[in-house]
This record gives structure tokens, sequence and C-alpha cells, in this order.
């Protein structure tokens, strides 16, 4: 049996790669885990917990619906980082503005972490895969005070890690610190994410392509005419393209991350800075997507090249394999 290597195990033996880490890294990427644990479990339960099931009545600052799972992963990461004494302070899709945390060992933590806590929540109630996406920075703020809005809006680029939790057929978490991405999957029996996707790469080329195609009335025509030559031509492997749609960002994005494949949710008359969000959804997706060979752009500039304005701003999103992003650009006028 070959050896089981747990999270834990895997940041230690590779902190020598994160120059000035002190363990402060390895420590927030467990405190991830561990709320992690936390919101599978109570994902698992869902449809056995009433009182979980069901939208919470209240709206997030995007206008949507939120899920009572939304506001329990969300106090659980944000209770984790609270917590841990690394991170000053969070921004999270459900929450308006962003939280500086004011303890003494807080406001002594170098990083923040950015993250939409349980994203695809709309599928939760029809028990389809849905994802926590987490950013994380150094933060510009002066350590010792209190966190700001600057700390927050840092170009992708910036990033120190960024990764996912897929709560699907398994519970996988998958990580970059900028030295490759590693997948590992929760062993419940044991309560430990162990190493089981090793340095992922994504495939250059694929098949499938994942967009709502109701769209394709208020899209641009280049990516109609995109759509249609999937449609009516073979894949660069020779066979047809599959269209391939879960509605849910992190089961798609790792669907392709592993068969190979492109995510699109484009800009739209009714959306024209498009649906996804680049600071907690575009942006660390992002930087997995190019530290595992892939590509992701507006459709027109290197997200991980963007300048956040605003701390939900949406931006187009192409992202996937190389070969296929690049294809779907070249359509775009
Ligand atoms: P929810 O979190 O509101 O379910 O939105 C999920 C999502 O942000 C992303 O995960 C999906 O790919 C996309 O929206 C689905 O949007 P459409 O329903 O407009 O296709």
């Amino acid at each position: 049996m070959s050896k089981i290597t747990t999270l834990n195990e895997f940041i230690l033996e590779r902190q020598a790669d994160f120059p000035f880490a002190t363990g402060e890294l390895s420590r927030i990427l467990n405190d991830i885990a561990f709320a992690s644990k936390i919101v599978s479990r109570d994902v698992r339960q869902a449809g056995l917990v009433d009182h979980i099931l069901g939208a919470q009545g209240g709206q997030n600052v995007q206008g949507e619906e939120q899920q009572k799972l939304d506001v329990v992963a969300d106090l659980a990461f944000i209770k984790a980082f609270e917590n841990g004494g690394e991170v000053c302070g969070i921004a999270s899709e459900e929450n308006d503005e962003y939280v500086a945390f004011t303890s003494e060992t807080a406001k002594n933590g170098h990083y923040v972490v950015l993250f939409d806590p349980l994203d695809g929540s709309s599928n939760i109630d029809v028990n389809v895969s849905i994802g926590t996406i987490f950013s994380i920075y150094r933060r510009t703020s002066p350590v010792g005070g209190l966190a700001n809005e600057k700390d927050m809006l840092q170009s992708g680029d910036a990033q120190v890690a960024a990764g996912y939790v897929l709560y699907g057929s398994s519970t996988m978490l998958v990580y970059t610190t900028g030295k490759g991405v590693n997948g590992f999957t929760l062993d419940p029996s044991i309560g430990e994410f162990c190493l089981s996707h090793p340095d992922m790469k994504m495939p250059e080329t694929g098949r499938l392509y994942a967009m709502n195609e109701g769209n394709l009335n208020i899209v641009e025509p280049g990516l109609v005419d995109y759509i249609e030559y999937c449609r009516s031509n073979e894949n660069d492997k020779g066979g047809p393209y599959s269209g391939r749609y879960i509605g849910s960002l992190v089961a798609d994005f790792h669907r392709n991350l592993i068969k190979g494949g492109i995510y699109i949710y484009p800009e739209t008359t009714t959306a024209p800075e498009g649906r996804l969000r680049l600071l907690y959804e575009c942006n660390p997706l992002a930087f997995i997507a190019e530290q595992a060979g892939g590509l992701a752009t507006s459709g027109r500039k290197r997200i991980l090249d963007i300048e956040p304005k605003r701390l939900h701003q949406r931006v187009p999103f192409y992202i996937g394999s190389k070969q296929m992003v690049e294809k779907a650009m070249s359509f775009l006028k």
C-alpha cells in the first residue's frame, strides 16, 4: 500500500518552498482544511437537517437568495480565520463590507483571505456539487493595525496562495502556493485530507465546453460563433465537442482541470460585467489554472492582471485548457 500523505504532512514538507513562511501560511491552509471539514459535514447532512435546507430569507450583496448553508459556511470560515491568529481581515461574498478583525492577535496577522464560502448554493436543494473558493494575500497595511480595503483590493498576481474545496462525490481540497497544484481527498473515516492528485496539470486542449447556452441570445456575436464552431467541428483530438454545464463553477472548473475543457461566463446585455466575482471566484481559480498550465482571461485580458476597483466587482470569465481559451478568444472581436 503506497504511503498516505496527509495535507498537514504535505504542507510541512513543502514549507521550505515558501521563502518567508514561518509556518503562518501553513497554519492558514490548515485552518481552511478544518473549516472545510465542518462545511463538508453540514453539506452532507443538508438533505436531512430541515433547519438548514431552504433559504435563510436574507439577501446577500448580490441580491441572491441566501441559503442557510451559505451563512453556516461563511461563519465557519470567518471563525477559523479570526481564531487562527494569522489573518487580520477577510472579504467574503456573503458580507457587503470587508471585515477587519479587532483582537490584538489578529491585528498582528500578516495575511488577508478573500473567499466565497459556498459557491453554487442554488444547487444545494437538488444535491448537486458545490464549492468553497479562497484567495490569500499578504496584507499591505501596517502590522498591528486594522486591515483596510486596500489589503483586499490587490491584483490576482499578488496572491500568495489560492484554492478551492469541492463538496462532490468526495470532498476535495485543491490549492497552490505558486509551486504547482495539488489535490487532497477527505477520508471521512480518519478526518484527514490525503494527497490524491499530486502535481495536477490541466490538459492543453479538450472536448468539453461549459456555458449557460440559454444566454446565447444576449452575448456578443463572436461568442455565438465560437459555440457554433464547437457544435459543428471536431475537437483538437478528433471527435465531437460536448457541452457540460453543471451550474456550479467549482465543479465545472475541477472537471476541466482533470479532463480538459473550457468554462465561459461572458458579459451579457443583462450582466455587462458578467456574473462571477473577480476577487474571490475568478482570481483564485485563475491562479490555479495558470499554475496547472491553463489560461484564464476576461475574454480580452489576463484575469490576474486586472486591478480591482470594488470588493464585489464582476468580470467576464473564460478559463480552462490553454488552447481552448485561446481559440474562444480568437472569435471575439
Ligand atoms: P449560485 O452560487 O447563485 O448558485 O451561482 C453559481 C454561479 O456563481 C457559478 O457557480 C455558476 O457557474 C453560475 O453562477 C451559474 O449561473 P447561471 O445560472 O446564470 O448559469
